[in-house]
């Protein structure tokens, strides 16, 4: 199928000259150009269930809503084939893939030519932020996968009314995608999910804004403006500009006295963001809503404080896990307009997942096999997803969209634990905050292949994300601190993810994180107490409320819990982390290390 070829809507130069050039290159049946239209998402839709990688869910349970499979080997972020590709490979740092970007280029052309050959090339105009805003940042994806066009539509503001905006401007991200199965030769006939699993490359090239990704169909290493643009490009602007686009959830939280404070978080992938970010409360009187649930970008308003914004339009959200229980306003979210990857089908033609409210006597799992469930493995794959339109939560803030985006009182950082790391801590100060991310580590997950469970550093969750060396990121924040001076956010650090010696949750997460959100308001106002420890401050007794809550003393204590030794061995880590950065690393943050030691002994 080859959807019909349409015209340029736009006389731009420097995009009509990039799609040219790159269509010679891809070599596609047609250019379509794509206007945003609901219209063209049912276009997209059909050329999807057409082609067998789609199905429609049963619009009694998931109305307008498409259910789609990948290819096994093509179901999370490929880290390993994830490259910076900037003109100094000391600019990519240690924790960066890095090419040299005109042998990139080469590589990729040799992979780009001919690659659409026998499909549709489809020019995507987006915006990250609102059309229109003066926040907001515009780019250009080359795809022929009516998959990334169809999730676009929900992720970010897309079509002519961008283009309007660009107008003549040079302005703007260059962005080439293809899953990488030209439709000649032997592979003359198309597949549910093509893809070219063996060869994947995701590449950056920030210094011309430019991002080259091949070979796979799947969330972040397809739907470029996310991760590749707002975070990787971004964070490369971000620098050079003063300031900041980071893998942070943005929400707002209300008090029962009616007083509204914005607090952002940075964990990793797959570790709580989506949840924290539209949670019902447990505690009594309190209210949050969401602002964003991945992405912040974070400017200096004229009164010296940080304004955030969420520069995306929808959800795309880890689906295991999500049930009425752990986060309803997720279960809201996605009722309708959605799209499903990876899930298990239930036999009534709705989609079922690990954890979810009711299950089902059977179903169709991921891998189109019989399931049910006794049987010894999941429906769902680990990192199956939703895409849903933000503005379908019930609890979306009222101000979500406002340009001039909310002012943040507090950064929480958190990662995955089962040990060492208590419930709650804050830093001393901007510095000590600054250090407590860069020594953030995490238990890896799904979100991306390979090493589950592995525990690893990840730098205020951007070690898959920072676009240039992550020792000039520790800097840059280093250095907005020293801009911003007390009008800084507060810094705290968070883990829902403790367990006992036998593996038990120590805390029951979800709304009850509420608890700690109310604590970190109180903290800011300067209405509850903290007490000093070696890691940082802690909240003194009674400061978190928990009342109603069912967590035992020696539960609470081992949650707590500050280990010593435990934590001398964890400066040792630490050292050997920081050591990658040589001499990027800020002095602040060597000074923190040996001020913590210092504690510790
Ligand atoms: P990305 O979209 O990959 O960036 O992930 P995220 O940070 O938004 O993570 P998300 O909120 O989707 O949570 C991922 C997994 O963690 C889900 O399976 C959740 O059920 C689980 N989770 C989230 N919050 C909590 C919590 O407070 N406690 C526990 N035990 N699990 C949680
Ligand atoms: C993440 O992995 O942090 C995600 C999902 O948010 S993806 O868009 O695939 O990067
Ligand atoms: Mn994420």
């Amino acid at each position: 199928m080859t959807t019909a070829e349409t015209t340029a809507p736009t006389t731009n130069a420097k995009l009509l000259s990039f799609v040219e050039e790159s269509a010679a290159m891809l070599k596609p049946d047609g250019i379509y150009w794509c206007d945003g239209s609901t219209e063209e998402y049912q276009v997209m839709a059909k050329a999807m269930v057409d082609a067998g990688t789609a199905m429609w869910l049963n619009p009694d349970k998931k109305p307008n809503s498409l259910f789609v499979r990948s290819d096994p080997a093509d179901v999370a972020r490929v880290e390993d084939r994830t490259y910076i590709c900037c003109e100094n490979e000391a600019d990519a740092g240690p924790t960066n893939n890095w090419k040299a970007p005109a042998e990139c280029k080469e590589l990729m052309k040799g992979l780009y030519d001919g690659c659409m050959a026998g499909r549709t090339l489809y020019v995507i105009p987006y915006s990250m932020g609102p059309v229109g805003s003066p926040i907001a940042k515009i780019g250009i994806i080359l795809t022929d996968s009516p998959y990334v066009v169809a999730n676009m539509h929900i992720m970010a503001r897309v079509g002519t009314a961008v283009l309007d905006v660009l107008a003549g401007s040079e302005d703007f991200v260059r962005g080439i995608h293809s899953v990488g199965y030209p439709l000649t030769g032997p592979k003359q006939s198309d597949l549910p999910w093509p893809c070219d699993a063996e060869n994947k490359y995701i590449t950056h090239y920030p210094e011309t804004r430019e991002i080259w990704s091949y070979g796979s169909g799947y969330g972040g290493n397809a739907l470029l403006g996310k991760k590749c643009h707002a975070l990787r490009i971004a964070s490369v602007q971000a620098r050079d500009e003063g300031w900041m686009a980071e893998h942070m959830l943005i929400l707002k939280l209300t008090s029962p006295a009616g007083e509204v404070k914005y607090v952002a978080a940075a964990f990793p992938s797959a570790c709580g963001k989506t949840n924290l970010a539209m949670m019902n409360p447990t505690v009594e009187g309190w209210k949050v809503e969401t602002i964003g649930d991945d992405i912040a970008w974070m400017k200096f308003g004229d009164d010296g404080r940080l304004y955030a914004i969420n520069p995306e339009a929808g959800f795309f959200g880890v689906a295991p896990g999500t049930n009425y229980d752990s986060n309803p306003n997720a279960m809201e979210s996605l009722k309708s307009n959605s799209v499903f990857t990876n899930c298990g089908l239930t036999p009534d033609g709705d989609v079922y997942w690990e954890e979810m409210d009711e299950t089902p006597e059977s179903c169709v799992d991921w891998l189109r096999r019989p399931w049910t469930p006794d049987c010894d493995r999941t429906a769902s794959h680990p990192n199956a997803r939703f895409t849903a339109p933000a503005a379908q939560c019930p609890v979306i803030a009222d101000e979500w969209e406002d340009p001039a985006g909310v002012p943040i009182s507090a950064i929480l950082f958190g990662g995955r634990r089962a040990s060492t790391q208590p419930l709650v801590i804050e830093a001393t100060d901007w510095e000590h905050g600054t250090f407590l991310g860069a020594s953030m580590s995490s238990e890896k997950t799904a979100a991306a292949s390979g090493g589950l469970g592995q525990l690893r550093f990840d730098p205020m969750a951007m070690l898959p994300f920072c676009g240039y060396h992550m020792g000039d990121y520790f800097k840059h924040w280093i250095e907005l601190g020293a801009k911003g001076g007390d009008k800084m956010p507060k810094i705290f650090y968070v883990n829902w993810f403790r367990k006992s010696p036998e593996g038990k949750w120590l805390w029951p997460g979800f709304g009850e994180n509420s608890r700690v959100l109310k604590y970190v308001f109180e903290r800011c106002e300067g209405s509850a107490d903290a007490v000093e420890s070696p890691i940082g401050l802690m909240p003194a007794e009674g400061a978190i409320d928990l009342s109603g809550l069912d967590v035992a003393d020696a539960d609470w204590a081992e949650l707590m819990k500050v280990d010593k030794g435990e934590w001398l061995e964890v400066t040792k880590a630490i050292e050997e982390h920081f050591a990658k950065f040589g001499d990027k690393l800020p002095a602040e943050l060597s000074a923190q290390l040996d001020a913590l030691k210092g504690r510790l002994s």
